[in-house]
């Protein structure tokens, strides 16, 4: 955390984007936050894929009959049940391995999921995606298979393009051909929708956005003025993505031990997330380049949300 405030808030050149990495939103409050957030009647995109994941995970479970389930940045898994339901139907030696950076969820999450799928073998793996895939291969190799890895809820979104490719090339590199890779992806769509979800009016994803600050101050004992910052987010047309920022609204000194102090003028941004929003030959390209293509792309009726299959090519 510290390299990553050093690199991304203080050792920034004239004029460049301070920003920070979107992890950082998802402490025990962040990850409470995010679950209201998806319960928000103006973020459609968790209804929209549960809806398609509904819809669409029994004739994909029946086809492809995974042996195990590994779910990257599993947060609270509530999503994964659709899918456990659906591959016991086809198969009773399962064993699910969520990985997700926060490790808030992942203890409690296990012993439910114990609970309620007798039977189920469950592994949680507290890894950083974003720096490698975290999966021991050891681990990866003793899965019953296929193996099925599901990387859901438009998290991919998070990345850029090439860091993209890069992740789900490291998915790639530990997959044998039977194995399979279930995307959610968010779609292009009407700006107004798009910037709705990360503008609610309840104000919640104000309050998720500023979160990383808290968890700068816990964390690293930083002294931000939290309440001195504002929440904006708005969807940038040609890169095809919401950023969100945070603007501090009055001049700000922040002591950062180990790092430093953060000057900021009124007005000034720190970038927290980008959220890209894609179409077909994006998603595409970005698969090819991991070494993937794709095996079935299903949306809703509107185009909203695609769920994609991506086999080795
Ligand atoms: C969890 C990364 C998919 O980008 O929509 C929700 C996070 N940020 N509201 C997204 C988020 C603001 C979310 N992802």
């Amino acid at each position: 955390m510290l390299a990553d405030v050093r690199a991304g808030l203080l050792n920034v050149e004239d004029g460049a984007q301070r920003e920070l990495p979107p992890k950082y939103f998802y402490d025990h409050r962040g990850s409470l936050l995010f679950e209201q957030i998806t319960r928000l009647p103006e973020y459609y995109l968790t209804r929209v894929e549960r809806a398609l994941l509904t819809a669409r995970a029994p004739d994909l479970m029946a086809s492809l009959r995974p042996g195990a389930l590994v779910e990257l940045g599993a947060g609270s898994a509530e999503k994964t049940r659709i899918i456990l339901d659906a591959m016991r139907h086809v198969r009773l030696d399962a064993v699910y391995v969520p990985v997700d950076v926060s490790a808030a969820f992942l203890d409690e999450t296990a012993r439910r999921l114990r609970m309620e799928y007798v039977g189920l073998r469950v592994i949680p793996v507290v890894a950083d995606i974003s720096d490698h895939l975290g999966l021991p291969r050891a681990t990866a190799r003793m899965l019953p298979s296929p193996v099925l890895y599901a990387f859901l809820g438009s998290t991919i979104g998070n990345f850029h393009d090439d860091a993209a490719a890069r992740l789900l090339g490291d998915v790639r590199s530990g997959m044998t051909g039977e194995d399979r890779l279930l995307l959610g992806a968010d779609l292009v769509k009407d700006v107004a929708i798009i910037e709705a979800a990360y503008n609610d009016s309840e104000g919640v994803t104000a309050q998720f956005n500023r979160n990383m600050l808290r968890v700068l101050n816990h964390e690293l004992g930083a002294n931000f003025d939290v309440d001195g910052f504002a929440h904006q987010a708005f969807f940038d047309r040609k890169a095809g993505r919401i950023e969100m920022h945070l603007i501090a609204i009055r001049p700000q000194v922040v002591g950062i031990p180990g790092a430093g102090s953060l000057v900021l003028r009124a007005g000034e941004s720190i970038r927290t997330e980008i959220s890209n929003k894609y179409d077909r030959p994006r998603i595409s390209k970005i698969l090819a380049d991991a070494g993937f293509q794709i095996a079935a792309w299903e949306t809703d009726d509107a185009h909203q949300y695609a769920l994609v299959v991506a086999a080795p090519a």
